[in-house]
């Protein structure tokens, strides 16, 4: 089954949705198998997101994902890497629709609330930074049944 990384940011920590959050994954009916709340260290930022290295915003973006605990997850289940960008809404919060996670809580790019990989690559690469096998959980969840 696919599986994807969200990660609620410090914003969003300090600002108390970790829960919120959690909450609308899992009544969607995806699975939590595995999550953390931890500091970033500056190595593992500038890896995470390696591909904006040449973008005038990389020091800003890994000085602010750096700057207070998040709270990594990852999340299981059918189209789950697509399904959660829309459940996230558009990168920019000033864009994204009433009814998505940024849309009902952020008001700008730079403070965003949530970050999730954006392909089935990028979620492999994530998990891998983020977690070791032995910390993501493969177990049946009985209410499966009456999602799919
Ligand atoms: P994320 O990686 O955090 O889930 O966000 P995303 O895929 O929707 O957007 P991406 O293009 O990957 O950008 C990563 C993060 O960089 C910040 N950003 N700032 N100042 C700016 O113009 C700007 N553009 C992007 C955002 O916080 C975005 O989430
Ligand atoms: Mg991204």
């Amino acid at each position: 089954m696919e599986k994807t990384f969200l990660m609620v940011k410090p914003d969003g920590v300090q600002r108390g949705l970790i829960g919120e959050i959690v909450a609308r994954f899992e009544k969607k009916g995806y699975k939590l198998v595995a999550a953390k709340l931890m500091v970033i260290s500056q190595e593992l930022a500038e890896k995470h997101y390696a591909e904006h290295k040449e973008r005038p915003f990389f020091g800003e973006l890994v000085d602010f994902i750096t700057s207070g605990p998040v709270f990594a997850m990852v999340w299981e289940g059918e189209n789950v890497i697509a399904t959660a960008r829309q459940m996230m809404g558009k990168t920019n919060p000033a864009d994204a629709a009433p009814g998505t996670i940024r849309g009902d809580f952020g008001i700008t790019v730079g403070k965003n609330v949530i970050h999730g990989s954006d392909s089935p690559e990028s979620a492999e690469r994530e998990i891998g930074l983020f977690f070791s096998s032995e910390e993501i959980a493969s177990f049946d969840k009985l209410t499966d049944q009456w999602v799919y």
